[in-house]
Formats: structure tokens, C-alpha cells, sequence
């Protein structure tokens, strides 16, 4: 029976897919949010996620996920199955919809960052029924009530349907201006990872859409999205932020919090304010993203104080056109230094983001972002290779410039997804590779960095079992690690899960190019 009867409400019941494992340090907050609401409307809510070894054999062994996947489907019977996805994972939205759709005509909406920058690409490509663009928790209700009422289904805002092989069209309705009207995401979806001790900094957010315009970036997409549609950057208030963390902390292990604000100190004041409350009410160590030219020695005081331990800062290019011209990160050098050594003077953990291999990136820019690093000192560098994201203005540039894109069907750890002739995809896997080992490696070291950056480089693929491929490989490897353990021993980092997967073997990070494709 897909729908029940309970104190005289009909409940629909809904099956949530979140197509990964859940992170120890971020939690997808975009799918608690849509099950806070439809639970709050009475709805039946069940969510079906990945464990860590399911995730990690994903791609070989998809059959496994199917076979536990469609157990649930069977014992929970929903009344629809909602997808929750990013560009990287539409290929597993894919499989997931495919197994409902043979064995059962159960109804499907993808949801998620992704479907709202590709929704026609997600909807056609997919045996989905529905997709839901931009933010979720209403238009989903409305999905779900008029499935219930067995009412129109094709004019409800931000949801776009299927009929006859045609695409249905629906606009986005107007942002959600009080964020404090929103329920608090049902964490109750997870209790499991709190309770197997998974979830090492629990995440909240307390503000929706960043007001940049950073090329490689989906909010410049959001804001061109939703103009006219309301205000685009939304704080919560200080007071529900509060009353979120305290009860989560009463109702679960909270060990650390995670703040996934895209710029978390976007509103000075605010966030003095904040600090001086969590510091009195909440006092766990958290860790939050900003950007350089929004903070001040006053505001990383006040975040030390109220128990922030690390905090995150997108460097992202060393060279000044790249970063400026290309990325439109809007931002000089000197800030940058500024932000991050005053971060450390007061007593901060620094994390820099990096980018490489963006739009006509070289080796020499690549060295830029490099030597920048080395001038910060930050306590880690993470770098992650471009990935040239639709409804992005980076795609944009790539498009017109006639480069090769990939479909994106991995995260920017050691895959390349665009082939521009000014840095090749296997120079670029190579410095990926050593990236830390130059920004924190005496330069003496120097020869040795480049030796295991040329053996990355020309390093045959992993499937390749050839014994020289192996020595090769392995060598780079152990000389990696080795360097790694010696320069770069950040073990309580809360990116521990990049880090475990490099202390596993960084071949695991890797999807190599072929051969032919060296540079
Ligand atoms: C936390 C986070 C993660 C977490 C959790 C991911 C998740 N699904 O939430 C982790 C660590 C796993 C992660 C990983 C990656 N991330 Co991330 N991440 C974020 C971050 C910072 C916050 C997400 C969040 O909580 N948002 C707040 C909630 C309220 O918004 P939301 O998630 O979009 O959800 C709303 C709607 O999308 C919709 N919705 C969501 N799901 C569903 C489901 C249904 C059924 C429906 C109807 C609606 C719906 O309703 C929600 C409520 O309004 C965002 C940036 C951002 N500000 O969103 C980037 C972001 C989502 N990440 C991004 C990227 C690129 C990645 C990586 C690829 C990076 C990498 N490592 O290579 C990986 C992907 C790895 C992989 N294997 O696929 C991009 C995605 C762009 C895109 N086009 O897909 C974003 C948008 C960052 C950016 N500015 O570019 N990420
Ligand atoms: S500052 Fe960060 S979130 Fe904001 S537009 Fe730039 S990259 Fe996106």
C-alpha cells in the first residue's frame, strides 16, 4: 500500500537516496532539510545511503548496492523515491532509477546541486520522472501532496517532469526569505552514523547563497537563477543557529561542528555576535570556510575564542590573472597573506583551497599557486584538480575555446575532466600528486620532489599489472608517502578522510589518462 492513513492525515511514504557514504566531516544537510519538511507535513520518511565499502566498490560492483538497495524498496514500499545528487554522481542517479524502473513503476525526483545546473541533461538522461531545480523542501511537499491527491503534477514551481518523452517546464519559485522558518534537517535520517561513531564534525549551515561571482562556482548560476525570485544570500538567525546546535548536541555524540557556509564570516557583525553566544552556550571546537577579504584579526580573535579550531580559505591561484581574470575570485595577494597569517597569529589552523589546471593554467602558474602556498605556511593545502562545471562561466570559456570536456563522474582528487593545450591532464596528475610535498618540502629536496613527480607522470595506468609499471609506481608511491610522513603530518586534519585514502595509496585517488594522452 503506497500511501496510509494515520489520525486522519494521509502519509505518503518517501524513499530519500543519497548515492554516497556519509563523510565523518560533512553531512548532506540538503536532503535532512527536505525530509525536516515533508516529515513535518506527516510524510514517512527512510533514506537509503551508501556504506563506506559500498562507496569505495561503487563503480566495480554496482550489483551489490542494487541488490540492498532494492531489499529496501521492497520492505518500505514508498510512494516515491527522491534522488539527491551532484554533477560528479549523476552516472550513479542513473543506476539507481534504472533498478526502481525494472522491477517497479514506483515514481522518482532527483533533487541536489546537480539536477539544478542540468536539469534537462539529468531528466532525459535518466528514468526519473521528476526533478526538482534549485532549493527542495516546498517544492517537494507540493510533489509529494499532489501525488498523494493524485492532482497535477506539472505546474508545481521548480519542478520539472517527463510525459510522452517531453520535458515539462516549471520556474523556480522565490527563495525561501526566512531561513528560520525552515525545520531543523531531520538528522534522525543518520542516527546510525552518530551512533557508530562516524560522524567526527557534525555539519550545520547558517546561511544559504554566496553573493560572488567566482567563475568556476555554481552561484553565479543560482543568483542568474533565481533573480527576482528574492533575496540570494540568507543568514539564519543567531538564535536558532543556537537553539539547532544545543538540541542536536543533547540528542546525539556531537564530538566537532562543521560550519558549511560557503563564506561563513559573510557578515562581520554577525559573526562577532555569534562567536561571543557559542563560545558561552555551545563550547565545541568547530571549524568553518571563509574568504580572505571577509575577515579581520578582530574576527579571527573572536572565532579562536569561541572554540574554532580550523578554518578554511580558498587561495585557489598564486598567479594574479589567473586568480582575478579566470577564476574571478576578486582578491589580491596581499590579502590573502594578510587573512592567513592573521588567522595563525591568532592561534588558528589555516587550510588553503587550491585550484589546478583551471583555463589556460601552465606549468608556470601551477609553480605561482605553488610558491604562494609556501609563502602562507598554512597548516594544509588542499588542491584539488579544475573540474569545469555546467552553468559555471570556467565551462563557458572551456567550451568556447573548443577544449575537450569529460563527463564528470568523479570528485577533482587525481581525475582530469578537461584537456586544454597549455597543461597536459598527466603534468597535471603529477603535480596533484607532490603538490604538498613542494609547498612544505626544504627546496634541497627539490630534485628528489620532481624525480617522483616525472615517475607520477609517466607512471602507467593502475589496471597496466606489467611488473616495470608496478616498480614504477610502487616507488613513486612509497616516496611519496615516505615524504609525506616526514613534511606533511597533519593526521587529526579534519580532511582525514582525503588523508586516509592518500595513507592507503594515492593510486586509489587516481583515474589515469591513457597513454596516449601524456604530456
Ligand atoms: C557539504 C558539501 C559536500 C559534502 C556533502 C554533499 C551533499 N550532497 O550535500 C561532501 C563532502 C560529500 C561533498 C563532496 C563533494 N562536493 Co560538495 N558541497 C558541500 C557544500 C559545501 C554544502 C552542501 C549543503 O549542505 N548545502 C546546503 C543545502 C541546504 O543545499 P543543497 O545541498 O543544495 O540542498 C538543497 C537542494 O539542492 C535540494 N535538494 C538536495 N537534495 C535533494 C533531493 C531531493 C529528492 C530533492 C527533491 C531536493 C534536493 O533541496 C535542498 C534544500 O533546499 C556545497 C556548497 C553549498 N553551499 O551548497 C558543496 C557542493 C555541493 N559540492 C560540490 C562539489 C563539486 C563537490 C565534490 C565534487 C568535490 C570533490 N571532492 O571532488 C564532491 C563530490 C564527491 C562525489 N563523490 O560525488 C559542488 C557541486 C556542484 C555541482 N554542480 O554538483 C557544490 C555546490 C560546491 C560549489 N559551490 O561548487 N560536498
Ligand atoms: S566565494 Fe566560494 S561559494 Fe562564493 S562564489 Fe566564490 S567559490 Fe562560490
Amino acid at each position: 500500500m503506497l500511501t496510509e492513513r494515520r489520525k486522519g492525515k494521509s502519509l505518503m511514504k518517501v524513499l530519500l537516496v543519497y548515492p554516497l557514504h556519509i563523510r565523518s566531516f560533512e553531512q548532506p544537510l540538503g536532503v535532512l532539510y527536505v525530509s525536516a519538511v515533508l516529515k513535518q507535513h506527516g510524510h514517512e520518511i527512510k533514506l537509503f545511503k551508501l556504506s563506506e565499502q559500498e562507496d569505495w566498490n561503487f563503480e566495480k560492483e554496482p550489483s551489490v548496492v542494487e541488490k540492498s538497495f532494492l531489499d529496501v524498496v521492497h520492505h518500505f514500499n514508498p510512494g516515491i523515491i527522491g534522488i539527491s545528487l551532484l554533477s560528479t554522481n549523476f552516472h550513479r542517479g542513473q543506476l539507481f532509477a534504472e533498478w526502481v524502473k525494472k522491477n517497479t513503476d514506483i515514481k522518482i525526483v532527483l533533487g541536489g546541486a546537480g539536477p539544478t545546473v542540468e536539469p534537462e541533461k539529468m531528466l532525459s538522461q535518466s528514468k526519473a520522472d521528476f526533478l526538482c531545480v534549485g532549493e527542495g523542501e516546498y517544492a517537494a511537499l507540493d510533489l509529494v501532496q499532489a501525488l498523494e491527491e493524485r492532482s497535477d503534477t506539472t505546474r508545481i514551481a521548480n519542478i520539472w517532469s517527463k510525459r510522452n518523452g517531453q520535458i515539462l517546464k516549471n520556474e523556480v519559485r522565490p527563495l525561501v526569505e526566512d531561513l528560520d522558518t525552515i525545520p531543523f534537517p531531520d538528522r534522525e535520517l543518520i542516527r546510525d552514523e552518530f551512533e557508530n561513531g562516524n560522524i567526527e564534525w557534525t555539519s550545520f549551515i547558517s546561511s544559504r547563497g554566496c553573493p560572488y561571482q567566482c567563475s568556476y562556482c555554481h552561484n553565479p548560476y543560482l543568483q542568474k537563477l533565481y533573480r527576482g525570485k528574492g533575496r540570494f544570500t540568507r543568514i539564519r538567525s543567531i538564535e536558532k543557529i543556537i537553539e539547532e546546535l544545543k538540541e542536536v548536541k543533547s540528542i546525539y555524540s556531537v564530538k566537532r561542528v562543521t560550519f558549511s557556509d560557503d563564506t561563513f564570516t559573510i557578515d562581520p557583525k554577525r559573526i562577532l555576535e555569534f562567536c561571543s553566544f557559542y563560545a558561552g552556550e555551545i563550547t565545541l571546537p568547530f571549524q568553518c570556510q571563509t574568504r580572505a577579504n571577509h575577515v579581520s584579526k578582530e574576527i579571527f580573535r573572536a572565532l579562536k575564542d569561541a572554540g574554532c579550531q580550523e578554518v578554511h580559505i580558498g587561495l585557489e591561484a598564486g598567479n594574479d590573472r589567473q586568480r582575478n581574470k579566470v577564476l574571478k575570485r576578486d582578491m589580491s595577494r596581499e590579502q590573502i597573506l594578510t587573512a592567513i597569517s592573521d588567522a595563525k597569529e591568532a592561534g588558528l589552523k589555516v587550510a588553503t583551497f587550491n585550484i589546478i589546471g583551471a583555463p589556460y593554467e601552465t606549468e608556470e602558474t601551477v609553480w605561482d599557486t605553488i610558491h604562494l602556498n609556501r609563502l602562507a605556511q598554512p597548516e594544509a593545502v588542499y588542491h584539488t584538480i579544475f573540474m569545469p562545471l555546467t552553468g559555471s562561466e570556467a565551462k563557458d570559456i572551456c567550451v568556447k575555446e573548443g577544449w575537450t570536456i569529460r563527463e564528470i563522474n568523479a570528485g577533482y582528487y587525481g581525475a582530469v575532466f578537461l584537456e586544454q593545450p597549455s597543461i597536459s591532464p598527466r603534468k597535471l596528475i603529477a603535480y596533484q600528486y607532490v603538490f604538498d610535498l613542494y609547498v612544505y618540502c626544504p627546496r634541497w629536496l627539490y630534485p628528489i620532489v620532481h624525480l617522483l613527480r616525472f615517475l607520477w607522470k609517466t607512471a602507467p595506468p593502475t589496471e597496466d599489472r606489467r611488473l616495470l609499471g608496478r616498480i614504477q609506481r610502487t616507488i613513486a608511491n612509497q616516496g611519496v608517502n615516505y615524504l609525506k610522513k616526514v613534511f606533511y603530518l597533519r593526521s587529526d586534519w579534519s580532511y582525514s578522510d582525503a588523508c586516509k585514502g592518500r595513507k592507503k595509496g594515492i593510486n586509489d585517488f587516481l583515474h589515469f589518462p591513457t597513454s596516449g594522452e601524456r604530456g
